[in-house]
């Protein structure tokens, strides 16, 4: 395998938590043992990430210490001379990246983002519709065992059985029948490009409000490397922390006519206090994602995907749409006679981290299916590039392989080879 020379991304000083270690060593031993993992590993889930140094900062400061119910000009609490200014800066940020009318940066992550938005447009019992988590959907999109399923009647659509792709003439006709008053588009397992102006003619026709998740995809948008959502959609949802590269936590754009009743929402329909150290980590990412470095990892995110894609296919592997769009790949291993959590946990051991998953029309049960979902930013955050890509997919049918025969060597030379290219390749914000 020939690898060009990695230009470093991070030397972080040795010693980092000294004030943890002294306290707390038995914590502070664990947070280095994950800092380790997080540097040797080939992490390949894909709605995971390496944040910069700059947001991992922000995230550790003394911005935790304040309570700020409210918003800002607007708080149940005095002492916002600074908050206010951190929380302003962080939704200017939002709206100037994404061309949003109104941005809010309270929600604590994807989840309860999104049932401030049913909390803001439908009643329980009201019909509201996403697609299936078994398709590609999120728990949150209306799925039965989750309170969106359960609070609200949740309808559900998939993708074609033929071709893995969303049929959007079955989503009209599914939506014009059911009328909901909420409809999702987006998802955590969908590799190809969604048509935002399809589902915004399809919920104009319906009478429902639309609403974007880009949670997995938000940094590929930010970086023009998937269209946007926010000219098509009242609602857009994001997580902070996928493919923007942020902290843990979450945003909710729309619309200005939806803007009091989002923020009405979140709190104090659904939060209490905003974790102001998030918000400044999120403005943070957002500056960080607005420059002109960011849209080439976007663009390379993609470009990286695409080559790991052609890789697994060339040995045989198939992949759910036949390919990707975008930053993830789901990986169908009916074929090659290994169940994903197999597979999955053999990759671990080989030192290369996914998750399994479930596939459209999977067989199997959601806590053995069998896929795998793979993806690229967190690899791309650490540079490596396509000419690598070929090298990753010979490890992923390696360690299948050895899960298959339980070839516990084969996964540990794997392991070797991972850790010696990781090296070279060092992670934002971690040790070297
Ligand atoms: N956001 C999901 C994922 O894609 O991993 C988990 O909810």
């Amino acid at each position: 395998m020939t690898i060009s020379a990695p230009v470093p991304v991070a030397t972080p000083a040795p010693g980092r938590h000294p004030a943890l270690a002294a306290t707390d060593p038995e914590l502070a031993a664990l947070v280095g043992a994950e800092e380790r993992l997080q540097a040797e590993t080939l992490r390949l889930i894909p709605s995971e990430n390496y944040v910069s140094a700059a947001v991992l900062e922000a995230s550790g400061t003394v911005l935790q210490n304040k309570y700020s119910e409210g918003y800002p000009g607007r708080r149940y609490y005095e002492g916002q001379q600074v908050i206010d200014q951190v929380e302003r800066l962080a939704g200017d940020r939002a709206r100037a990246l994404f061309g949003a009318d109104h941005a809010n940066v309270q929600p604590y992550s994807g989840s309860p983002a999104n049932l401030a938005v049913y909390l803001a447009f439908a009643q329980p019992g009201d019909t509201v519709m996403g697609m299936a988590l078994p398709m590609g959907g999120h728990l949150t999109h209306g799925w039965g065992v989750s309170a969106t399923g359960s609070w609200f009647r949740g309808v559900q659509y998939g993708v074609r059985r033929d071709d893995g792709l969303i049929d959007y003439d079955q989503v009209r006709d599914l939506a014009l029948k059911e009328r909901p008053k909420v409809l999702f588009c987006g998802g955590t397992a969908l590799p190809r490009t969604i048509d935002f102006a399809a589902f915004a003619r399809i919920a104009e026709e319906a009478g429902a409000v639309l609403v974007a998740d880009i949670a997995h995809i938000a940094g590929l948008v930010a970086g023009g490397a998937h269209p946007s959502p926010v000219p098509y959609a009242d609602v857009v949802s994001t997580t902070t922390h996928k493919t923007l590269r942020g902290p843990r936590g979450a945003m909710l754009m729309c619309r200005e006519e939806h803007a009091r009743a989002i923020d009405k929402a979140v709190f104090p329909g659904l939060q209490g206090g905003p974790h102001n150290q998030t918000t400044a980590a999120i403005a943070v990412a957002l500056h960080e994602a607005a420059a002109p470095d960011f849209r080439a990892y976007a663009h390379t995110v993609v470009a990286n995907a695409r080559a790991l894609a052609d890789g697994l296919l060339a040995r045989g592997f198939e992949l759910v749409s036949g390919g990707t769009d975008n930053h993830l790949v789901l990986v169908d291993l009916t074929s090659r006679d290994v169940p994903g959590k197999t597979a999955a946990k053999a990759l671990d051991r080989a030192g290369i981290v996914v998750n399994y998953n479930t596939v459209p029309f999977d067989p199997r049960k959601p806590f053995d299916p069998s896929g795998i979902r793979i993806g690229t930013p967190s690899l791309t955050s650490r540079g490596l590039l396509p000419e690598h890509m070929d090298a990753v997919a010979g490890w992923i049918d390696r360690s299948v392989t050895a899960a298959r025969t339980g070839d516990e060597p084969a996964l540990a030379a794997v392991r070797a080879e991972v850790a010696e290219l990781m090296a070279a390749y060092p992670a934002p914000g971690l040790p070297v």
